[in-house]
């Protein structure tokens, strides 16, 4: 006879906090998001962590390189998505570790053959008026001058006039060598007066342009997600099919940690995968594997070695795939359980695996109360989805702007290694919707927004860390009734149209 669960399986929003009692000491500013990435035994410290408990989906409408710079820039880390080739994914990891704040690719070149029409169309195209004049016309050809609109005059000269005619030629110029602090540059821009500095390597080659402007939204971010070099961290979704291939390069490329994306994670080939990682590189990989919603599957993938362990199946804002398989459970229901069993295994072993909780975070405090249920971080999709470094298009959808959203199991993705059960390489039927969600801004503004409604909570609730927070926290269940009396009622909403 099947095995029937007594309680039925819910979700964030049937729960709340109970505030507890908060000192004068216990004020947001003094809160300390910082929580562990990876496994580590008592008594250690975890080989990476994270400073905002916060991680961005492994998902093609949300984790690319612009995004990861973004997340990493507030201390949290993004995870870009595999489900396109080997090659690309590696790139995008590679240009967010090659990422330096402040220090911009230049995007707009011209060869000194070229003319004062091609400056013009160029300058038109890129709306950027400083031109870099390489010998070969890329971003990273030999330095020979640069053009700013302070080196024609459009109404004396004839388009066809070559660029070397004109230019700012590099023995005028002031540049400085690639290995030029941001610091340094900025005192070299004010000390001459320039508005661009070009930094080029020991061949004479153009490497960066910095800006005068550029300088104040770079200066350094308190919470910032670097690694022993100061490059950005960033994480990849690997498979259970190519990791023979993909591992190596990603890592290659400079991943920080890695992780399995699957849409079900209790199974033998997460152990195949893991154990090629074992096999290879030791405990030098990390890997966090999943999703997974209950105690049993926690257990099966902590001991298979997994790094850490992502809850969750069905839960996702364009996931269907409880009404397609019918299988899944309550995020809560899950997140608790799973946050016991982590407890008892730590207890039991002396290992502690972080645990994450992977989708259905629809408010703020849904962060806060996941948190507070055990898990170590959270997984957003729809959340990141949103912003402006998201990789999806922004639309204006009958006068309101959206931006796209697409599940990894919809036709769109084609994502067919997620919800790979050993048979074809295609995707035999959707887990997932093609979808439009509101557009809200900068990923800066609204992650510093959710985080300090996280921080107030978590000083009601008397808690300065995290761990403070999971050991304090009371947790009622709430009933139907009382959600409606949780937002505004019985009255009429003067700006409701
Ligand atoms: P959400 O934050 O609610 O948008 O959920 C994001 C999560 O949904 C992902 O991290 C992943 O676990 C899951 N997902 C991604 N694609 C799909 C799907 O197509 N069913 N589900």
């Amino acid at each position: 006879m099947a095995f029937y669960y007594e309680e039925p399986s819910r979700t964030f929003s049937e729960y709340l906090l109970v505030p507890g009692y908060s000192s004068t000491k216990c004020v947001p500013s003094e809160v300390s998001l910082k929580t562990p990435l990876v496994r580590y035994n008592k008594g250690e410290e975890p080989a990476l962590h994270i400073n905002i408990p916060m991680v961005s989906a492994i998902m093609q409408s949300v984790s690319d390189d612009r995004l990861a710079i973004a997340l990493a820039q507030e201390g949290g880390l993004s995870f870009i998505y595999g489900s396109q080739t080997i090659a690309e994914q590696a790139a995008m990891v590679n240009r967010v570790k090659r990422y330096r704040a402040g220090f911009v690719v230049s995007d707009s070149n011209v060869s000194p053959e070229m003319t004062l029409e091609d400056v013009l169309s160029l300058t038109e195209r890129t709306g950027h008026s400083t031109i870099a004049v390489t010998e070969d016309g890329g971003p990273n050809g030999r330095l020979l001058g640069i053009v700013t609109n302070k080196d024609y005059r459009v109404s004396r000269m004839t388009p066809d006039t070559k660029v070397k005619e004109f230019m700012t030629q590099i023995g005028d110029l002031v540049y400085a060598d690639e290995d030029t602090t941001l610091k340094e540059a900025n005192d070299i821009i004010w000390e001459h007066k320039i508005n661009c500095l070009p930094l080029v390597n020991k061949e004479g080659q153009l490497v960066y342009l910095v800006f005068r402007k550029d300088y104040d939204s770079h200066k350094k971010n308190e919470n910032e997600l670097i690694d022993s070099s100061k490059r950005y961290m960033v994480g990849a979704g690997i498979n259970t099919r190519d990791y023979e291939e993909r591992v190596p390069a990603l890592l290659e490329a400079g991943a920080d940690v890695l992780c399995i994306d699957s849409s079900e994670g209790f199974s033998e080939w997460q152990k195949i995968t893991i154990d090629y990682i074992r096999k290879n590189y030791g405990q030098s990989v990390k890997v966090g594997a999943g999703n997974v919603v209950d105690a049993e599957g926690f257990r099966f993938l902590a001991e298979a070695g997994a790094d850490f362990i992502k809850v969750g199946i069905g839960g996702g804002a364009i996931c269907i795939t409880r009404e397609q398989k019918g299988i899944g459970r309550g995020q809560a229901t899950s997140l608790i359980e799973v946050a016991r069993a982590r407890d008892a295994y730590y207890e039991e072993t002396g290992i502690y695996v972080p645990i994450c909780s992977d989708g259905g975070i629809v408010h703020d405090y849904h962060v806060t109360l996941a948190l507070a249920m055990g898990a170590d971080f959270v997984m957003l999709g729809r959340y990141f989805a949103r912003f402006d470094e998201s990789p999806t298009k922004r639309v204006n959808v009958n006068g309101s702007y959206m931006k796209e959203y697409w599940g990894e199991g919809s036709a769109r993705a084609r994502n067919w290694q997620r919800y790979d059960m050993g048979g074809e390489k295609k995707l035999s039927f959707e887990e997932g919707v093609d979808s439009f969600v509101p557009y809200a801004g900068s990923l800066k503004d609204n992650v510093g927004l959710t985080l300090s409604k996280v921080r107030s909570t978590m000083c009601n609730c008397g808690a300065l860390t995290i761990p403070e927070l999971q050991s304090k926290a009371k947790i009622t269940l709430v009933s139907s009734t009382s959600i409606v009396e949780g937002g505004a009622h019985d009255v009429m909403l003067r700006d409701s149209k």
